[in-house]
């Protein structure tokens, strides 16, 4: 019997590319304030939910706002999020996501998503994967976000698969951190230099063969 028996996707910057759509529109609304931040300060950004990111952009240009603007600004984010992702469709799924889901399914492995994102369920829908997953757990069914490991505890539970059996996919440095804290594999997608704590790294989908995920499957 192999030693993992699940597998846990990230969403955003994992299985589509709308970390580019949550930093333009992050973008907006820091330069409303007469703010603005790089991609190197969106690192930050990318895995923490909501609330946090508007709570890190205003730190770090030691902004105050009243309770009332905080709730129009994260409301605004999100309109101008939504308005960016309006027409994505399945060819926004990023390369080989679909391979690396066929295969894994094709070895009895339990496959779910993990996401801080509100917006998961919506996003699966429109790029056709919502029906490939066995669990999805996002930022509407967990109360702490990543780096604490809840959001891969709760889909690890949903699949009925023990934490030391699951394998998790991330490109946040948050997510590397809550897949190690739930005490699971981390497999970074994305840059080695930024993802420094994850068991493996690599650039993208297109990297991972099959005789990679078969070693990881059985991996002890
Ligand atoms: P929403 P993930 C995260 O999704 C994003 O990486 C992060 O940039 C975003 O702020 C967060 O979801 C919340 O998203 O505003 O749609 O609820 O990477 O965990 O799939
Ligand atoms: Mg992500």
């Amino acid at each position: 019997m192999p030693h993992i028996k699940g597998f846990i996707f990230d969403l955003d910057g994992v299985i589509v590319d709308t970390a580019k759509y949550h930093f333009e529109a992050w973008q907006r609304i820091a330069r409303s304030l007469g703010a603005d931040f790089d991609h190197k300060d969106n690192e930050q950004l990318k895995g923490v939910s909501r609330v946090r990111s508007l709570e890190l952009i205003l730190n770090w240009h030691n902004i105050q706002v009243s309770k009332e603007d905080f709730i129009r600004l994260l409301d605004q984010k999100n309109k101008d999020y939504l308005a960016l992702i309006t027409d994505m469709d399945a060819s926004e799924q990023l390369p080989d996501v679909s391979r690396v889901l066929a295969f894994l399914k094709g070895h009895h492995q339990k496959v779910a998503v993990g996401s801080a994102s509100k917006n998961a369920r919506p996003i699966l829908e429109k790029i056709q994967l919502l029906n490939q997953f066995d669990a999805v757990v996002d930022g509407t069914n967990v109360t702490k976000a990543k780096p604490d490991p809840e959001v891969f505890l709760q889909a690890a539970e949903q699949i009925g698969v023990g934490a030391d059996h699951c394998v998790v996919f991330e490109d946040a440095q948050a997510g590397i951190q809550a897949a190690k804290a739930a005490g699971m594999i981390a497999i970074g997608i994305g840059s080695a230099d930024v993802l420094k704590e994850a068991d493996h790294v690599f650039a993208n989908f297109t990297e991972i063969d099959n005789a990679f995920l078969n070693q990881i499957i059985n991996t002890k």
